[in-house]
């Protein structure tokens, strides 16, 4: 609860002072657009406005596709990319942009990862067409053909017929939030069901480390932290970088992190409707797949944003959610690390809320799950020179492991493809056999027979959202922001 009231008051005071809107409209805008620029001001502040991601959703040229090998051109690698970040004072809005280097290994077609056995090769290298992706950033069409035909994974699912949240968040939605245990509603209370993974389980002092919103221009950054110290980390990357920054994204994958599915325009979930769900997890999927060859079977909810609705929604579509450890107290662990790139939030305050949650976590019985990003250089910095290094450096020192791993889940597991377990990521039950995850007692129906076994149908929560638009997103989001996630 504290961590909560004291994030308020820094987003109230900052929020004033400064007029900038929040973060997460320039989140999925600063990068939309700009692939080709070598550097990048990741405060761009200007970009805030929540409109450049309509105007820049056409301008996306991640090719990056070398004749027969997956790999872009890359910058000559600078010795101190990855190890050098700057002191933490200096970590804010306002800091200097570094020059990116992209990836600087080639993976060719055809190639293997070799950290797990069964998993596919690489795909034909991936070359985007504008046509054949929605618009980045944006919410996608429902009514295309891909999207008709992955509603038809809803089949036999009891999915719960909630009506979407107003706008996501606990202020401006009393009568949800009066019924927030009864919908299983995350943002308002904590509240998850068990089919939610929020910790690793038994395994305590363990960091399942992930890093959301990529794969971006710093993610190189990251990477080469990561592989200095021989960590693996797992990564919800958003369908719209996947598209712009491929070469990236075949980079974590192939190092051995673990790929997950974060939406394709970063909304709150709950505020969908049950197609525009299963749009933005659809799309995802759809586009890791055509990048790596594999399709995830975890998800994380954009803000952590989930009810029973969108869970039976992405478990229907084969993932699990993933969201963060919250304590019994009620300590989220969100470093808002996320909020110092919009000035909202200083590195000082982040990192000290990050040093509360190490020291929380090792209090706990299970090991544990911290939102951190790696968007922004802002946040790589904090990762790279300080969060990261504090967890390893602790006395007694954390183990970080991908969060696949720190809950038992093998990677091959992690990708449909592979996963040969007729029981993940849950388990084809008849109509009283599957797992509970609307919370009323009995098993949700799971016919992969493609028989619906199930009463309510597969689309049942059509209500359009005709006026959804960026600007209506905006307004939400700048209702939420006091409510920090
Ligand atoms: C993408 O491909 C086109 C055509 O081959 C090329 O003109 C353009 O420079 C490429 N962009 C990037 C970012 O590689
Ligand atoms: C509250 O949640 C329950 C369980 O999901 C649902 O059946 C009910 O319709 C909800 N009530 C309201 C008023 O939203
Ligand atoms: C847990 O987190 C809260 C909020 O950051 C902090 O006040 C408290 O000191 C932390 N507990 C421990 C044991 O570090
Ligand atoms: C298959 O997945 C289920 C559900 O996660 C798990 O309980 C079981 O141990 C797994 N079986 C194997 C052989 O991995
Ligand atoms: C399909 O599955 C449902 C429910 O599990 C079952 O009742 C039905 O008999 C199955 N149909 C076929 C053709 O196997
Ligand atoms: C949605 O429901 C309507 C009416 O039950 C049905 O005609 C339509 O085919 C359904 N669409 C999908 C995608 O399941
Ligand atoms: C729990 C359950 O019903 N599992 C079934 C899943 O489907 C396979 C193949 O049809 C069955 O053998 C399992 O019994």
């Amino acid at each position: 609860m504290k961590l909560q009231i004291f994030s308020v008051l820094l987003a109230i005071t900052a929020a004033n002072a400064s007029k900038i809107n929040p973060l997460h409209v320039k989140r999925q805008t600063t990068s939309a657009g700009t692939a080709t620029s070598a550097t990048v001001a990741a405060s761009s502040v200007s970009s805030s406005t929540g409109t450049s991601s309509a105007s820049s959703s056409t301008t996306a040229t991640s090719n990056g596709t070398a004749s027969g090998s997956t790999t872009a051109v890359a910058a000559p690698a600078s010795a101190t990319w990855g190890t050098s970040y700057p002191p933490l004072s200096q970590i804010s809005s306002g800091m200097p942009s570094e020059v990116t280097q992209a990836v600087t290994t080639t993976y060719s077609v055809g190639t293997s990862p070799t950290y797990f056995s069964g998993a596919e090769p690489l795909p034909t290298a991936f070359v985007f067409k504008a046509a054949d992706w929605p618009a980045q950033d944006k919410l996608p069409d429902t009514s295309s053909s891909e999207v008709q035909e992955w509603m038809q994974e809803l089949d036999g699912w009891d999915i719960p017929d909630l009506s979407p949240t107003v706008d996501g968040t606990c202020v401006s939605d009393p009568s949800n939030v009066a019924n927030a245990s009864a919908r299983g509603w995350w943002t308002c209370g904590g509240y998850t069901r068990d089919t939610d993974i929020t910790v690793c389980p038994g395994k305590p002092m363990t960091w399942g480390t992930s890093f959301d919103d990529g794969p971006a221009f710093y993610t190189t950054k990251l990477l080469h932290f990561l592989h200095d110290q021989n960590i693996k980390a797992t990564f919800f990357d958003v369908g719209s970088r996947c598209i712009e920054n491929p070469n990236i994204l075949i980079d974590e994958y192939m190092s051995g992190h673990e790929i997950a599915v974060h939406t394709w325009s970063h909304p709150h979930l709950t505020t969908l409707t049950t197609a525009e769900i299963v749009a933005e997890l659809g799309w995802t999927r759809k586009a890791i797949k055509a990048i790596i060859g594999v399709t995830p079977t975890t998800m994380r909810p954009p803000y952590g944003d989930i009810d029973d609705r969108v869970r039976a929604i992405s478990l229907a579509m084969g993932m699990i959610p993933i969201i963060w450890t919250r304590t019994p107290s009620g300590v989220s662990f969100d470093t808002f690390d996320w909020e110092i790139p919009g000035g909202v939030v200083t590195s000082e305050a982040s990192f000290s809320q990050f040093e509360g949650i190490l020291g929380n976590a090792s209090t706990l019985d299970d090991g544990f799950i911290v939102l951190e990003h790696d968007l922004y250089e802002q946040t790589v910095d904090m990762a790279i020179g300080y969060t990261l290094p504090a967890a390893l450096n602790h006395n007694p020192p954390f183990t970080l492991e991908p969060i696949g791993q720190c809950n038992g889940i093998p990677y091959t597991n992690m990708y449909v493809e592979s996963n040969l377990n007729a029981s993940f990521p849950i388990a084809n039950g008849t109509s009283d056999g599957g797992i509970d995850t609307d919370g009323d007692g009995t098993g949700d129906a799971k016919s992969k027979n493609g028989t619906s076994s199930a009463a309510s149908s597969s689309n049942g929560s059509s209500s359009q959202h005709a006026s959804f638009s960026i600007s209506a997103t905006l307004l939400a989001i700048v209702a939420t922001f006091v409510v920090a996630i």
